[in-house]
């Protein structure tokens, strides 16, 4: 198969505002090298040392695993000394990451997503998420910018195939990398998410604790044909928020993380500023829809925190507003 690759794409990209910046290319296509390399690494499983828990917690109160900090080091490392970058924040790490020089953007990351699933070969992957910096010394203040404010976020799913999924902002773009060459190949572009859908993702074991408009929509989905949606649905939970979202770019579908009463203080399990944002940009360049719980838009959330926790159901946009219907 003969298909562009990511540097010729980023050569001629397109933002929501024109030509992508020379920095903005520039970094993306640095996030995509270390994730090449987190790709061996997962794909070596044991044989890389990847798996396993490294018995420290990050700072969410999570056990991390041997991967998770692996990833995030190959990350902040790799990018540490970029041109493009004035700072970093990740999901693994307490505080910012002030950079080697004072580019033009802030990284934001889950290095690795899924992580109950990294010692059992099931897909994870890496979400990130690109702002603008605001000059200087970068403070966590500069990392509170909401969503909408994103210039580029995308995901890399390490599956079967390993692939990232791109927005500038201007469409959502996949490339799948060759294990031959370890080039970035284009194999989609303009990516468009099913308007409708019959399929729904969420941790059903959570059921007891949901609010009650999660569970009356859920209710109605599972009574299929006979209820009053008027469809059979069909669930899918793989519990790797990239490979949920994957197969919803690809097919269709709905994702939830809703708010439960397990933690009744905190509105959600994810975090608004390395998965919530990240794959809201996208699905909304995909034309889905995403909100914020009850909140309303994710990507017009202010955050207050840099770890801030959210609810999220996004995908097809007929069914998220579906969904908001139950409130
Ligand atoms: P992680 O970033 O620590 O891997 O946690 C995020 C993951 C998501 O990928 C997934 O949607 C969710 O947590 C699964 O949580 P649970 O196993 O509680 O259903
Ligand atoms: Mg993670």
């Amino acid at each position: 198969m003969s298909a562009k690759d990511l540097s010729a794409f980023l050569a001629n990209a397109q933002t929501a505002s024109g030509p992508a910046p020379v920095a903005l290319q520039g970094l993306i296509a640095q996030v995509a090298e270390v994730c090449a390399s987190i790709a061996t690494l997962v794909a070596g499983g044991a044989l890389s040392g990847a798996l396993g828990s490294r018995g420290t917690e990050n700072v969410q109160g999570e056990v991390q695993k041997e991967l998770d900090v692996i990833s995030n080091d190959l990350l902040l490392n790799g990018l540490h000394g970029s041109p493009n970058l004035s700072g970093m924040a990740s999901e693994e790490m307490d505080d910012i990451h002030p950079t080697a020089e004072q580019g033009p953007y802030l990284l934001l990351f889950d290095p690795l997503d899924g992580s109950s699933n990294i010692d059992v070969n099931v897909s994870i992957g890496t979400i990130f998420s690109v702002l603008p910096a605001k000059g200087g010394a970068p403070k966590t203040e500069h990392f509170l910018q909401p969503g909408s404010a994103q210039v580029a976020a995308g995901y890399v799913v390490y599956g079967p195939q390993t692939t990232l999924v791109l927005t500038l902002g201007a469409g959502v773009f996949v490339f799948t990398l060759d294990p031959a060459s370890k080039a970035w190949l284009q194999v989609a572009e303009n990516v468009r998410i099913a308007a409708d859908t019959k399929e729904f993702a969420i941790n059903m074991s959570n059921m007891r604790h949901w609010a009650q408009p999660v569970r009356a929509y859920i209710d109605d989905c599972l009574a299929g044909k006979e209820g009053p949606r008027g469809k059979d649905f069909n669930m899918r939970w793989v519990a790797s928020m990239v490979a949920d979202v994957h197969r919803i770019v690809s097919r269709g579908g709905v994702f939830m993380y809703p708010w439960d009463k397990r933690e009744p203080g905190k509105p959600g399990k994810l975090r608004l500023m390395y998965e919530g944002n990240p794959m809201s940009f996208v699905v909304e360049q995909a034309g889905g829809r995403s909100i914020a719980g009850d909140a309303g838009r994710m990507l017009d959330v202010q955050p207050t925190q840099l770890h801030q926790r959210v609810a999220v159901i996004l995908g097809s946009a007929n069914e998220v507003t579906a969904i908001e219907g139950y409130a």
